[in-house]
């Protein structure tokens, strides 16, 4: 079958979107939340793999091992807004056919997008956050390997169009600052860092376990926390993504390196410095603290 060539971004109220998660926008709207659902919300390359699949092992791990072996993560866990011709199932009909409970959805949208009814159901919402300099370099990454986003063009050109908010689910100062500002009246969102998970994964498993009201024994955190390992998610086929056709990992491999600072192997001194100045422009009036080291 011949390849469609990559998506074009373009501006969708207000955000810079492709196609592939705006061709099925009414159904996305109109999605039925459940008061059970779990929505997993990120900035594209905040760690939100990891995170889903903790959330699956914490909630079906013991109940229902062969889920493990079985079904890849993106199907254990749907991607709410997308659609691709390649496909025959959008993410929001997945979503919908998930057998689970709690249903365990994936979503990149800035939160003026949820869908209302995940508001009105008051469903869970675990969000991660990563900083912006790794975020940059990992979305670059993946930009190169996946035919599905546009093509990243050279870093600098990138790094360029990633402060001006021009790549694919718009600016990270906006999605960051728009989610922790809902946050703070909502009590529904966990607000989470992938450099704390680096971090203390084991502490963030017990933040974790006390916002879903799940308990733990402490053989099953320790099972958790050593599937959950970089290494052993880059060899799980279920997790690597390697079933992903769209997907180049000779490219690079879409478990990269998984690592909080690859950021200075990518900047220069006038980027970092160019980039500083942005950042604090754009942070100015924000709370929010990154750490771009652990
Ligand atoms: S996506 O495409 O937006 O869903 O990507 P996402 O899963 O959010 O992010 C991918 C990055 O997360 C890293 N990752 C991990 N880091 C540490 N530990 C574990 N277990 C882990 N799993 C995924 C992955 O390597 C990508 O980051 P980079 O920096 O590119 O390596």
């Amino acid at each position: 079958m011949e390849q469609e060539p990559r998506p074009t971004r373009f501006d969708f109220h207000g955000v810079s979107m492709t196609k592939y998660f705006t061709d099925n926008w009414e159904n996305v709207q109109n999605f039925q939340a459940r008061p059970e659902d779990i929505v997993i919300a990120t900035y594209p390359k905040a760690g939100t793999t990891w995170m889903s699949y903790i959330l699956d092992l914490l909630h079906f791990g013991q109940i229902c091992p062969e889920r493990q072996e079985s079904i890849p993560i993106h199907q254990r866990v749907p991607f709410l807004e997308i659609s691709m011709p390649e496909q025959q199932t959008t993410g929001k009909d997945l979503a919908d056919k998930l057998p689970t409970t709690p249903r365990l959805i994936k979503s990149h949208l800035p939160v003026q997008f949820m869908p209302k009814s995940f508001w009105e159901q008051n469903s869970r919402i675990v969000y991660m956050a990563r900083n912006a300099k790794d975020s940059a370099v990992s979305y670059f990454h993946f930009g190169r390997m996946n035919r599905i986003v546009p093509e990243p063009g050279d870093w600098n050109t990138y790094l360029q169009d990633f402060m001006d908010g021009k790549v694919t689910f718009g600016s990270w100062f906006d999605h960051v600052n728009g989610w922790w500002e809902k946050k703070q009246t909502h009590p529904k969102i966990l607000y989470l860092f992938y450099e704390d998970l680096i971090e203390d994964s084991s502490r963030e498993i017990d933040r974790l376990c006390s916002f879903l009201g799940l308990s733990c024994s402490v053989e099953e955190k320790q099972s958790v926390l050593t599937q959950i390992k970089f290494d052993n998610m880059k060899q799980n086929k279920m997790t690597n993504y390697s079933t992903v056709t769209v997907m180049d990992h000779k490219v690079s491999p879409f478990m990269r390196k998984g690592k909080v600072g690859d950021w200075r192997n990518h900047f220069t001194v006038a980027q970092d410095e160019q980039f500083n100045e942005v950042y604090k422009q754009r942070m100015k009036n924000s709370t929010l603290q990154f750490r771009t080291e652990v």
